[in-house]
């Protein structure tokens, strides 16, 4: 009720005011807010910020926010993305709104905006998933451009440099928080990323949430190999009465626990977004053992009061977080081993 009056007061004063407003104590609702994944969250949540501080739509913030990262060549996510093992780039992307209502694409090839697909299937579709040329043929048909198929410089020169060995291993994502600064998203010490992903939970003035995530997949990967970040309840949930979650790091062992849905399911049972992420990781690490080392996992989380927490298996993972114009910053994800 205070939280209504206190829009309709917001109303009054013209939506604006909501740059302004951020947060205001612990015992009020911390809205709008967004947060992300990995260093790239920081460019993401100002796009998103952009759309929920002037009262738009949380749906509409989480796919023009990840869709800079889509857009940014030699990035680590969209077309400029690390290709498979046979030398293609491969997008997968979810999003999904206040209603429960989702959409997916999988396995999808040159279409810059796979986020934007998965909305289309999501809107025009009786469906929510469409996977390659399926996937492709619906884009085009949407009116998506067909993008060129060569790879950009930097997948060209890791792709190269994947083929001297072709080790086929998954990669530990991690980023160099020690080079973290706010506006500045990291990398590692040679320049080059090592996730591909970026997942993204919004809370709009209203109240309502909404998520998406985008990812290459990971890189170098076998071709056709799906991981959690396009499937509904792994890579990405949303329950508009609790919280959104989202998922980064090795797919397969986040689908094993249906990873963003049980982060949800935990905030259900009164866990804090920091603790649910945490029990998500513990749930993995449990799953595998001294094997843990060799992955990464990372949850993010918000609540319905605008509290946010992320958990990581080891350190490395970082994610951004923002509430007003001047609060979009980094923060490193605390980790179990
Ligand atoms: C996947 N979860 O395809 C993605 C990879 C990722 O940072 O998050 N990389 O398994």
């Amino acid at each position: 009720m205070l939280e209504r009056r206190r829009f309709l007061q917001l109303g009054t004063l013209g939506l604006s005011a909501l740059s302004f407003s951020g947060f205001k104590s612990n015992s009020e609702t911390r809205k709008p807010i967004v947060i992300s994944t990995w260093g790239e969250g920081i460019a993401a949540n100002k796009a998103a910020w952009n759309i929920l501080r002037v009262g738009g739509r949380a749906l509409d913030a989480v796919e023009q926010g990840v869709m800079v990262t889509e857009s940014s060549l030699n990035c680590c996510v969209g077309l400029g993305a690390n290709p498979d093992r046979d030398g293609y780039v491969t997008l997968d992307s979810c999003i999904m709104d206040e209603n429960a209502n989702c959409g997916s694409v999988a396995f999808l090839e040159r279409i810059k905006h796979p986020v934007s697909v998965a909305r289309r299937v999501m809107e025009k579709t009786p469906h929510v998933m469409l996977v390659g040329s399926g996937a492709q043929q619906f884009a085009l048909a949407q009116g998506f451009p067909l993008e060129s198929a060569e790879l950009s410089e930097s997948a060209k020169k890791a792709y190269e440099n994947w083929l001297i060995k072709s080790e086929y291993k998954p990669v530990i994502n991690i980023e160099n928080s020690k080079n973290q600064t706010a506006f500045a998203p990291n990398k590692l010490e040679n320049g080059k990323w090592n996730h591909d992903t970026i997942g993204m939970v919004a809370m709009d003035a209203n109240g309502n949430l909404s998520g998406s995530c985008t990812t290459s997949g990971m890189g170098f990967k076998m071709r056709g190999r799906l991981g959690d970040s396009p499937i509904i309840g792994a890579g990405l949930f949303v329950d508009n009465e609790i919280g959104a979650a989202t998922a980064t790091g090795q797919g397969e062992d986040v689908i094993r626990i249906c990873g963003s849905h049980l982060v949800v399911e935990l905030m259900r049972q009164g866990l804090s977004p920091e603790n649910a992420c945490k029990k998500a990781v513990e749930r993995i690490i449990k799953i595998k053992g001294t094997s843990a080392k060799d992955i990464q996992v990372g949850f993010i989380a918000i609540n319905k009061k605008g509290e946010y927490g992320g958990y990581c298996i080891q350190k490395g993972f970082d994610f951004a977080v923002c509430y007003a114009d001047d609060k979009n910053f980094m923060i490193p994800g605390k980790f179990l081993i």
